[in-house]
């Protein structure tokens, strides 16, 4: 297929050729006065060589194909198009094109590419995308609406159409019936109707009957989204002013979607491996000793922690950028101090820089002197109150500021801090009716692919808190350039994951919340951000030491787990509350570092794909079901999740409650992850008296009865998975001592059965230069017993094992011998599993049990 480089180059030269024609007229598109202005017929159009566009009267509609599953859709009510710029879709991908095959039938003309036909009424307008097999993906219900400043768009809506996405806002994880705005904001104890919250990321997911598609509005302004609830057949999306630019990308399947979205905004990059040990904060471990305290009780308790925050406290009266030494004698000693015990420092850095001139503060001084801050309409410096009191915001929109900001790290990258959390980046504000800034601040946009101008802070708000986390990124990348950054942002936009991981802000310490914690983070990862977190134990108030349990059990399992508390609660470290409580809570952060290969193996997954460490159901298995409903959404399966494709993880929906309660599985073979032991598929008794097996395609899917409780947690591990696992450690930095384990569940005979294994040193780049070290393992059940094979080590960066310990779980094999490339060699049997060592010279090799 021939590639244009930019539709705007397309369409100004001689592709016009194409032309159809002009449609039937049908008098003014404007109607109700000047304001209102709907696209309800088409006026011309003409093709171009990957799309086509079309007026309305003086409005204009124009819509592209920049893959053939992927396409764009700008619409104004003017002429001309907007400038195509975008904070939040790439460059490269935003000028992509393909070539379409022009389609005009009766009152309809459009396109088709490879995947998808376009096509438009020229009576009505009305947009319809449908997939080639004429499944329809989205279809206009009204037209699209221009009134003052907004714009309105609407979809016509299935009885069975679900919707996810808009990152963490709250609520279900199906976003159907519910009404969304998109306006950052500092949500100090949200609630589960709270809305707007943190983040701004107006991408959400359509699923119907089994086929998904994406929706990202690009749109910086004020947005709302309408996902049925002001009309029962209908979802709508507009905004407050600025461009009508979306995109929509096919499925069929959703980790389709999920791909798309990332190959237009971007992949989040490798993280650290100590992003994903355990992590210890609160607001504020002061004075310095406590720091150390904290430290010590961790490695004296043997519970494993990669991470110690410092919070607002740690500075000179609540200034960015600095140490209140008083608190903190000798930070660098601390730190030091820290590194040689295997902890990884973050500290925070909020961006509202004190408005302290004269006072030797040199954020400030030399944020003056660079003209870095973001000014009133008259010209004058914006001042806010915040921690520090009356402070000053840069502007992030310029690329100098940018720079400017990353050189305030230098000290603290010196020091040994590994990683900076951006908070209050809504911003939020004290002492302003809206929290925030006003709308008419002035913020000077000065950056690579826009045009140089200034805007208000209506239209930069929702993308400030992103550039903020971009400009720490970046900053960090540059004073130390071969280690990989670590930012956590609490407020971001769609493509924000491209700086940051995050957390889901001031969340409470109910049962209610870590019930809430689940959807925030799957639907997190479903619009781009899978290194997310909800604070564990709760940050406002204190929680019963039951929940803390609990909530430290299920967090074992999500990507980032950081137990962070507020100023003035009771203690929720891992002790607190006896040493019953926190030897539960020690074997699972035990059992979260044993984990670790598998976990970074999916943290490198989304780095290469954008797919999510933490997944709703539906994401693996769209087709559990004969109707291929997202199982989500049905109560026995609400509040399970998935850890990558292979672990289930399924808390009690009201853990406070005694009662069972029945978890629900998407396939047939699982296990138990604590025990190896094979889940019972149900028996049907049927009418001869002959147990038969039940055949999840026409009957209820695999369902057990669980009994809660607070020392357990029931995870499964899908049939026909291999895991990878490890020795325990205290810290990301120690070296593993033993064998690399492969835990091994068979399948079905001729069902898949796999494993990945990715391993680098953590830390730097150089992966990037061939050293990491990827393993793929596969097996297959033979006649009397299974093979593994384990595949050749990929690059050039060395295991820490020499020897690898296979453990095969479901199997009966009959005489317990096993084979390592052939050669008979012992094999170990305990009761779910039978294991064998082999040495692992790294040409790969095989073992067969029998
Ligand atoms: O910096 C203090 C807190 C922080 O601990 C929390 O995680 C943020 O979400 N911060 C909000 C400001 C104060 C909130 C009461």
């Amino acid at each position: 297929m021939q590639r244009f480089r930019s539709q705007t180059a397309a369409l100004s030269t001689a592709f016009l050729l194409l032309s159809l024609g002009t449609a039937l007229a049908h008098g003014q598109s404007t109607r109700g006065g000047d304001d209102l202005r709907l696209l309800d017929h088409v006026t011309e159009y003409h093709s171009l060589p990957d799309g086509i566009d079309l007026r309305s009267g003086g409005a204009r509609e124009q819509i592209t194909a920049l893959r053939d599953d992927v396409l764009r859709i700008r619409i104004t009510r003017g002429s001309s198009l907007p400038e195509d710029a975008s904070w939040a879709v790439l460059p490269e991908s935003r000028r992509s094109s393909v070539k379409v095959t022009p389609e005009s039938t009766g009152d309809r003309v459009g396109f088709h590419t490879d995947a998808l036909r376009v096509e438009i009424d020229k009576n009505t307008m009305a947009l319809t995308v449908s997939d080639l097999e004429a499944h329809v993906i989205q279809k206009d219900s009204k037209p699209a609406r221009f009134e003052g400043d907004t714009f309105r768009l609407y979809k016509a809506m299935g009885h069975d159409e679900h919707f996810f996405g808009l990152g963490d806002k709250t609520g279900p994880l199906d976003r159907r019936n519910e009404a969304f705005t998109l306006w950052n904001t500092d949500a100090y104890r949200f609630q589960e109707s709270t809305d707007p919250i943190y983040k701004a990321i107006p991408f959400f997911m359509t699923y119907d009957g089994g086929r998904a598609a994406g929706v990202l509005l690009d749109n910086t302004w004020r947005s709302s989204f309408d996902f049925g609830k002001a009309s029962a057949d209908m979802y709508s999306f507009g905004a407050a002013n600025g461009p009508v630019d979306y995109y929509v990308m096919y499925g069929p399947s959703p980790k389709q979607v999920v791909e798309s979205y990332a190959w237009l905004t971007g992949k989040p990059p490798l993280p650290p491996m100590w992003m994903l040990g355990f992590q210890q904060s609160r607001y504020t471990y002061v004075p310095q000793s406590r720091v150390l305290e904290i430290a010590d009780h961790l490695r004296a308790d043997h519970i494993p922690a990669d991470a110690l925050y410092l919070d607002i406290d740690f500075q000179d009266r609540n200034r960015p950028f600095t140490v209140d030494t008083k608190l903190f004698p000798d930070f660098t000693g601390m730190i030091d101090k820290l590194k040689a015990e295997n902890f990884h420092v973050v500290a925070i850095t909020d961006l509202h820089i004190a408005n302290a001139p004269h006072q030797d503060y040199a954020p400030y001084d030399s944020g003056i002197a660079g003209d870095q801050f973001v000014k009133n309409p008259d010209g004058s410096v914006f001042t806010g109150i915040v921690w520090p009191g009356p402070s000053v915001f840069p502007d992030f929109t310029q690329q100098q500021t940018r720079a400017w900001w990353s050189t305030l790290y230098k000290e603290f990258v010196h020091d040994g801090v590994a990683g900076f959390w951006n908070d209050m980046n809504e911003p939020s504000v004290f002492n302003t009716p809206s929290k925030t800034m006003p709308e008419d601040v002035v913020h000077r946009i000065d950056e690579p692919g826009f045009a140089k101008r200034t805007a208000t802070h209506a239209e930069i708000h929702n993308m400030y808190g992103m550039e903020n986390s971009r400009a720490t990124f970046e900053g960090l990348l540059k004073l130390d350039p071969n280690t990989r950054p670590f930012v956590l942002t609490r407020a971001s936009y769609a493509g924000g994951q491209r700086y940051a991981a995050t957390w889901t802000g001031d969340n409470s310490a109910s049962w209610n919340h870590l019930r809430m914690t689940t959807p925030m983070i799957e639907n997190l990862g479903l619009s781009g951000f899978s290194f997310s977190g909800a604070d564990v134990g709760g940050f406002a108030g204190s929680p019963q030491m039951d929940l803390l349990t609990k909530w430290l059990e299920i967090a074992a399992f999500q990507p980032i787990d950081r137990d962070h508390s507020e100023k003035g609660t009771a203690d929720q470290e891992p002790w607190a509350g006896g040493s019953e409580q926190e030897t539960i809570r020690k074997r699972f952060i035990e059992e979260r570092y044993h984990l670790l290969p598998y976990l970074y193996t999916l943290a490198d997954e989304t780095s290469r794909t954008g797919l999510p460490m933490v997944r709703p159901l539906f994401l693996e298995f769209p087709h559990a079901f004969p109707d291929s409903h997202p199982m989500d959404v049905d109560p026995a399966a609400a509040g399970e999740f998935l850890l990558g494709g292979d672990l289930l993880i399924a808390p009690p929906h009201y853990p406070d409650e005694l009662d069972s309660y029945s978890v629900e599985f998407p396939s047939r073979d699982w296990y138990d992850y604590w025990t190896g032991e094979k889940i019972p598929v149900p028996v049907a008794v049927a009418s001869t008296n002959s147990p038969q097996p039940v055949d999840p395609n026409t009957i209820a899917p695999l369902t057990i009865q669980v009994k809660p409780e607070l020392a357990s947690l029931p995870v499964y591990v899908r049939a026909g998975a291999i895991l990878p696992m490890q020795p325990l450690v205290q810290s990301t930095n120690e070296t593993p001592k033993g064998p690399l384990t492969l835990r091994v569940y068979a399948g079905e005979a001729g069902s898949p059965c796999s494993g990945e294994l990715y391993l680098d040193d953590g830390k730097s780049f150089a992966y990037q230069h061939g050293e990491y070290l990827r393993m793929k393992f596969s097996c297959e059940v033979t006649a009397d017993g299974l093979r593994l094979h384990i595949g050749a080590h990929e690059g050039s960066y060395p295991a820490w094992w020499k020897e690898i310990r296979a453990e095969f779980y479901g199997l009966q094999p009959k005489q317990y011998r096993a084979a390592v490339k052939g050669r008979e060699v012992t094999a170990e049997q305990s009761a779910a599993h039978i294991s064998v060592e082999a040495a692992d010279d790294a040409k790969g090799l095989d073992i067969e049990v029998k």
